[in-house]
């Protein structure tokens, strides 16, 4: 009788060499998860970045995204074939896998920015795009952590070989952030003219001809010259209300206005240097009288939009009413917008009838600048 030939169950396929760098699962998910954590900081912080000394805000966004980039390979390679099998998904899978989706479409869309690449997609640009994704891939991994979180074990961080891996992953996202920078001046990529913030120069010296930018959508009416008014009150002795020529006049005059020369940042992702010329906010405060308890100095916009900052520094800062040769144009904010240099675009508000003087901090205007367009001034209907 033949003897029936068990055949001994085939183990899986093991790679002859297993890849150097492979954390284990757990350790990977909570690399990943700490690396989305670091990025999203980052990144936020980054929205609000703009002087020069701030770059390792922009360089630790770059490492953590690095980071998540050689781990995202790893741990694609594990989940694959659950992915690939819909008989095998359930709810918790798709989460995982928006998760994933939304963690590749957001490390490709930076890459490709900061490599230089310049589509725009439904009318934003690859930094709008990065920016919403990464919005949304925070909320999805959260919820992911939420459904599949497990507990990091002793033996899943113990082991030398683990810790060594672990370090090598680590120092390769810290040395891959310079060694991008280097290879894109090398090969004069378009993505090494860009300035730490990631933005890229635009129309600087042309009057009016760069691009104009909005936070949300504020879209006001233009501004009529003869019933425009510009209040200037709050913690002030003596509160005024100026017209336009009284505000040409807080100068040495219209042929003689205050400049500044600075730089437009919006975190959209384009960056214009002007000729700006107006009267320095001080002036017009030296007009008010500020009391001794007056910290902040606010901008209000027609649309409510505002931002405030300290008075030393709002003293320097420029109500501009030209650039170069032009009179400011309407997108651009006439009558009156702030110049605010090594602040962010967003902070440069346009549109202004009222400053206002104040004892505190204002936290209100970070509501304030998302609202403003969804009133009826903000949407140009009054
Ligand atoms: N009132 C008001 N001011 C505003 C904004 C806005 O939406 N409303 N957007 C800000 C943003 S995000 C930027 S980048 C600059 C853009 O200025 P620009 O349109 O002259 O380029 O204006 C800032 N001032
Ligand atoms: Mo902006």
């Amino acid at each position: 009788m033949r003897k029936r030939q068990r055949t001994a169950p085939v183990p899986p396929a093991q790679p002859a060499f297993p890849p150097p760098l492979r954390l284990r699962p757990r350790v990977t998910d909570w690399s990943l998860a700490v690396g989305v954590g670091a990025a999203s900081a980052t990144g936020l912080i980054s929205l609000i970045s703009g002087h020069t000394e701030q770059w390792s805000v922009f360089a630790a966004h770059g490492v953590a995204g690095l980071w998540l980039l050689l781990l995202l390979g790893g741990k694609l390679r594990r989940v694959w074939l659950r992915i690939a099998q819909p008989r095998r998904w359930d709810r918790r899978t798709v989460f995982g896998a928006l998760a994933l989706a939304s963690v590749a479409l957001t490390l490709l869309s930076g890459v490709w920015w900061v490599a230089g690449g310049d589509i725009s997609v439904v009318s934003f640009n690859l930094l709008n795009w990065h920016i919403a994704l990464g919005l949304a891939l925070t909320a999805l991994v959260g919820l992911h952590l939420l459904a599949r979180a497990k507990p990091l074990r002793g033996r899943d961080v113990r082991g030398r070989r683990q810790a060594l891996r672990f370090g090598a992953l680590a120092l390769s996202a810290v040395a891959l952030w310079p060694a991008q920078q280097a290879i894109q001046r090398v090969l004069a990529l378009p993505g090494a003219r860009r300035r730490f913030t990631g933005s890229r120069e635009a129309a600087s010296f042309a009057g009016n001809a760069f691009p104009t930018s909005s936070w949300v959508a504020d879209a006001p009416r233009p501004v009529d010259l003869e019933q425009w008014r510009l209040r200037v009150d709050g913690a002030v002795a003596a509160p005024a209300t100026l017209t336009h020529t009284d505000v040409l006049a807080l100068g040495d005059g219209p042929d003689n206005l205050d400049e500044l020369e600075a730089l437009l940042d919006c975190t959209g992702g384009f960056y214009s240097t002007q000729r700006w010329r107006g009267v320095r906010v001080g002036r017009a405060l030296q007009r008010a009288h500020p009391q001794p308890g007056a910290q902040y100095i606010s901008f209000i916009s027609v649309t409510g939009y505002r931002w405030s900052l300290p008075l030393g520094e709002a003293s320097q800062a420029l109500l501009a009413t030209h650039i170069g040769a032009e009179p400011l144009s309407h997108a651009h904010g006439a009558p009156l917008r702030l110049v605010a240099p090594g602040r962010r675009g967003f902070e440069w508000v346009k549109w202004i009838i009222r400053i206002e003087a104040l004892t505190e901090p204002d936290p209100g205007q970070i509501l304030a600048i998302h609202t403003s367009s969804f009133t009826p001034e903000g949407r140009g209907e009054k």
